[in-house]
């Protein structure tokens, strides 16, 4: 029987990769139980897989055909605001609108990197149009998108699967199936929070050397775990394991982080001009 859109079934949060690296899963699940929404953490190894981004692509090829919609969540991607069902209000608006994808800006970082769109969070239909864009999203169809890219118009290129949505946005006829929404709406960064975890829907960790570390010092900023779930809903969802990472081990990272950040200035120039050689 088909569900109508709504009533939770059809709509699956999935994320996943080649290895389980954060907290994440837990945020997401409880998340997902709470607003009623099916939870998928998936592996994507495969056969042809040539860079880590295109995990996500293995992913949602083999999980969209079973849901209307599905919302990928990257593993360093934590939603904060647990009060608002905003990915099925994101969902129903597109619906109403004819869209098939929703994903938010990639606002500007303290490093200077920003995109038209982050492909970190984005809700996604079951439809011709997002098979299309998964039949480009692997490293055969990347140096199209470089040659086509230019940075003034489309922000950093990251050599992934982010470029390659631009790319097909752009160029092959399907921009106004896409709604691009500001970034607290679904996809924000650290700096934008001020003072409540509801000042943004999702938090992701782009862009920190350390993933760890980068979500106990959040963490430790609004006072809340490190799965960056209220107590409550941890209680209320039988969660036995929580904060897992240890003082020490905090500790020690955090002094690597900060040596990293003192060594960066120097480190810099070297691995610019590492990066300009690779193309
Ligand atoms: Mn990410």
């Amino acid at each position: 029987m088909q569900r109508g859109i709504g009533d939770g079934a059809d709509i699956c949060l999935v994320s996943g990769g080649d290895e389980i690296r954060l907290r994440s899963y837990v945020n997401h699940a409880v998340y997902a139980r709470l607003h009623e929404l099916d939870y998928r953490l998936e592996c994507g190894v495969d056969e042809g897989i040539g860079t880590k981004f295109f995990y996500k692509t293995s992913i949602l090829a083999r999980v969209l055909p079973r849901y209307d919609w599905v919302v990928w969540l990257d593993d360093d991607a934590f939603i904060t605001d647990f009060d608002r069902d905003g990915f099925r209000q994101l969902i129903e608006q597109a619906e109403a609108d004819g869209h098939s994808i929703v994903i938010a800006e990639g606002p500007l970082e303290p490093n200077g990197f920003w995109s038209v769109a982050n492909t970190g969070v984005m809700c996604l239909k079951r439809s011709p149009e997002v098979f299309d864009l998964l039949s480009v999203m692997d490293d055969s169809h990347l140096e199209f998108a470089r040659d086509w890219w230019d940075d003034e118009r489309h922000g950093t290129f990251t050599g992934g699967d982010q470029d390659l949505f631009v790319w097909w946005m752009e160029t092959r006829g399907h921009r106004d199936r896409v709604r691009i929404v500001e970034h607290h709406a679904l996809n924000s960064r650290g700096h934008y929070y001020e003072d409540s975890l509801s000042d943004a829907f999702v938090m992701h960790f782009c862009g920190y050397p350390d993933k760890k570390i980068g979500v106990v010092a959040f963490a430790e900023r609004f006072g809340i775990g490190q799965e960056l779930v209220p107590e409550d809903l941890l209680d209320r969802f039988s969660v036995k394991v929580r904060s897992p990472m240890t003082r020490p081990e905090i500790a020690a990272r955090t002094q690597a982080w900060r040596w990293r950040g003192r060594l960066k200035p120097y480190l810099k120039p070297v691995w610019d001009k590492w990066r300009e050689r690779r193309g």
